[in-house]
């Protein structure tokens, strides 16, 4: 960062010692694990940017979005439908939930055996580090896991203004109707917050936003599938995480613009790894700033993460919202039918998942699967079981790992991983 940004933060009412000591981490680990990977695609620069300024410039472009009057609405999940917060000209932002933070506060509130992915959302807020959760208006949780919904009775004492949406759990007609209810309680909330009165033109603009956002995406995850990978796991997990917190109209034309290069390096037969690497498609829990544990491990054991079945990944982005409604009523229902769809662990049963994984598998050209649950999550953990099954049914490889946030155990998973790399090669 070339700018003093330390008076913005002071004003955010972030606590300095433990911001400077997330940004430290933050900046040690991007070096590390990010900055290192040879033969990266020139346009990843400007990934690069987005990171070095994610509490600089950004934030400050949220604080003068708010100044102008735009509202900033924080989420935890893919389940926050952005066409909405756009229609109504507010931000939303993925808050990061990919780190260890503030552990012994959260574990006073939380029990141990929380999956990190909560706890990291507590950490955040109890050592008020976060400039996003604090520049936030109004936060959204969603009763998803019992996890989540749970946890989020404490974290409403932390942060008055958090929203709760219910969730449907089965995928049934009355399911759907909860979805219905609970999106059209939430563009009402949204009207509400930020005084503007959503039309149908306005909703069409937020779909059209989004949806142009998921193509690029998904023109990022189709790249992939050549050999040799023209970009990396890191890499490209890297986009879809940064696609949680920046604008989304510069977002999507870098994309586009990384893909342009991946086009050109495709022609040329460049590839980020030799071809013929061993490919890897990863499944599971979805994977925040700055969790790059697994596919680093993966990448640095001789293997390529060719593409991930995660909310952060295509679990995230591969349904587009249909933009054919006459009126809101005509666009909300569409709007949930994609959200439907999104075959999240939490609903029971889930077999789209498990076929979106076969699907993903072949397109990619995966060698093998490897599936990621967090400690302590139930949801993922307990799919993981039948998938493996089912898929070495059908011959595909398939490893199972669970872990958390922490680097203790890397030298055990790094065995591992080797060792079934050495099986799919
Ligand atoms: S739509 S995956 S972002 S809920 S890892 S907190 S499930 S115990 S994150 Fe998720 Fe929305 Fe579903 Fe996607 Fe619970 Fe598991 Fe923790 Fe999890």
């Amino acid at each position: 960062m070339t700018t003093d940004y330390r008076p913005m933060w002071q004003e955010l009412g972030l606590d300095l010692e433990a911001h400077d000591s997330l940004l430290q981490g933050l900046g040690e680990t991007y070096q590390n694990i990010i900055l290192s990977q040879k033969n990266r695609p020139e346009t990843m620069a400007y990934l690069d940017f987005v990171m070095s300024e994610v509490h600089g410039l950004r934030i400050k472009e949220l604080l003068d979005a708010k100044k102008d009057g735009r509202k900033v609405i924080g989420a935890f999940c893919v389940f926050v439908p952005e066409e909405i917060v756009l229609a109504a000209d507010a931000i939303l932002v993925g808050l990061c939930t990919g780190a260890d933070f503030a552990m012994e506060d959260v574990e006073k509130i939380l029990p141990r055996n929380t999956c990190s992915l909560i706890k990291s959302a507590f950490g955040f807020k109890l050592s008020r580090a976060c400039p996003f959760l604090e520049a936030a208006d109004m936060v959204v949780g969603e009763n998803t896991c019992d996890g989540k919904k749970k946890a989020y009775e404490q974290l409403k004492e932390l942060i008055p203004n958090l929203y709760i949406m219910d969730l449907p759990q089965q995928k049934t007609v009355l399911g759907k109707q909860l979805l219905r209810h609970e999106l059209q309680s939430f563009l009402t909330v949204i009207e509400n917050l930020t005084g503007v009165k959503i039309t149908a033109d306005r909703l069409r603009r937020g779909i059209e936003i989004s949806n142009n956002k998921r193509e690029a995406l998904m023109r990022l995850s189709r790249l992939r599938a050549v050999d040799p990978a023209p970009i990396s796991g890191l890499d490209a997990l890297l986009i879809n995480q940064v696609a949680f917190y920046d604008d989304p109209l510069r977002f999507t034309e870098s994309v586009n613009k990384i893909c342009d290069e991946l086009e050109e390096r495709i022609n040329l037969k460049q590839g980020v790894f030799p071809a013929g690497t061993p490919r890897i498609l990863l499944s599971g829990c979805p994977m925040a700033v700055p969790n790059w544990k697994i596919p680093w491990l993966i990448e640095r054991s001789g293997a390529v993460v060719v593409g991930e079945e995660s909310c952060v990944g295509e679990r995230g982005w591969r349904n587009l919202t249909s933009n054919d409604g006459r009126d809101v009523d005509e666009l909300l229902d569409a709007i949930v039918e994609r959200y439907f769809n999104i075959d999240c662990a939490i609903f029971t049963p889930n077999t789209d998942r498990e076929e979106h994984v076969k699907m993903m598998r072949q397109e990619y050209q995966a060698d093998g699967v490897m599936h990621y649950s967090l400690q302590f999550c139930q949801p993922y953990s307990i799919e993981s079981l039948p998938m493996e099954c089912r898929l070495q049914d059908d011959s595909i490889n398939f490893l199972r790992i669970e872990t958390d946030y922490s680097m203790e155990d890397i030298g055990q998973l790094q065995t591992r991983i080797e060792a079934f790399i050495e099986i799919i090669s």
